[in-house]
């Protein structure tokens, strides 16, 4: 295992199941980063980046804090906040807006050593998805750049991955009749290319992504994407929830593995509302699974991920509560 920070993620998405909503003092969220270290300002220093979505006054009447991303510099303590103004999102007192649960990311996009910053906010016109480039000096807001607009009723950018290896593939979700990923190819300067959605179907059933519920919850590091859609709902067992680990081979290729509490070497019983893929997290090849209990009995499963174009998992323990 290269690092821990995936799980720390994972704890806080836990906890924060029932606060996709905006609330009057939102909460941070920590991001889990896709590159060796998170290193906006490129000191050799580990930072934290989090996110804050837009928050409405208690009772409705005043104007709405903006959505911002935040950084902490690590050995400095400095911190950095940019909000959602300062990057023109065309309408930013709506609450729940921009930066909200799995609207922001961090990965080196361009590959110049200084962790980037994605951010999204779903619902300008059809989304939106910029990226604050990581600088000596931190992020640079006017140095920001628009990668994705959306159309209709696109809603881009709910949740974002990026996929560092073997080719850099920013993972933005789209809604229309049905919720997909869309895969966007980078340039060498970090420009996203002309996208294609994801496909999943194979060896899976369509049925476990022709719906909304999928891919609720993403994470990625090295050449894994991992797709949690703990409200997918299949006729025998109401929510039980599944998860899809993706290998990216070269250019869009990618070998799938789908898991839930039927498939072998998973512990747990397919059930209604269980919620498996609450939560997700990578971290090299140690993968982590939430597990919602309807009782509050919230578990992890974490599970070592095998080689192979299509990977395989071996599942290492599980843990009670909150990790
Ligand atoms: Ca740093
Ligand atoms: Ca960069």
């Amino acid at each position: 295992m290269k690092r821990s920070a995936g799980l720390v993620a994972l704890a806080v998405t836990l906890a924060c199941t029932a606060c996709g909503a905006a609330t009057e003092s939102p909460v941070p969220t920590p991001v889990r980063d896709a590159s060796p270290i998170l290193d906006v300002n490129c000191d050799g220093v580990a930072d934290a980046v989090s996110g804050t979505p837009t928050a409405d006054s208690p009772d409705g009447t005043r104007p709405a804090t903006p959505g911002a991303v935040h950084v902490q510099f690590g050995g400095t303590g400095r911190v950095q906040t940019v909000t959602q103004d300062e990057l023109g999102d065309p309408a930013p007192l709506f609450s729940g807006r921009f930066a909200g649960v799995g609207g922001v990311i961090a990965g080196d996009l361009d590959a110049d050593g200084c962790t980037d910053v994605v951010v999204s906010d779903p619902a300008a016109g059809g989304g939106r998805v910029w990226a604050l480039w990581g600088s000596p000096r931190g992020l640079a807001p006017d140095a920001a750049s628009l990668l994705i607009v959306g159309s209709g009723s696109e809603q881009l950018g709910g949740v974002l991955a990026f996929v560092p290896r073997p080719d850099p593939v920013l993972v933005v979700s789209e809604e229309s009749t049905r919720r997909v990923l869309r895969l966007y190819p980078l340039g060498a300067d970090g420009s996203p290319g002309a996208p294609e959605l994801l496909d999943v179907s194979s060896p899976v059933d369509r049925s476990a992504w022709n719906t909304d519920t999928f891919a609720w919850r993403l994470a990625a590091d090295d050449d894994l994407l991992v797709i949690g859609s703990p409200e997918y709902s299949d006729e025998g067992a109401g929510y039980p929830g599944e998860v899809f680990v993706v290998r990216f081979t070269t250019g869009f290729a990618h070998g799938v593995l789908r898991l839930a509490q039927d498939a072998p070497g998973v512990p747990g019983r397919h059930r209604l509302g269980d919620g498996f893929g609450d939560a997700v997290a990578i971290s090299g090849d140690r993968l982590a699974i939430g597990v919602r209990d309807r009782a509050g009995a919230d578990t992890t499963q974490l599970y070592d991920v095998g080689p192979g174009e299509t990977p395989s998992v071996t599942w290492v323990e599980t843990r009670s509560g909150t990790p």
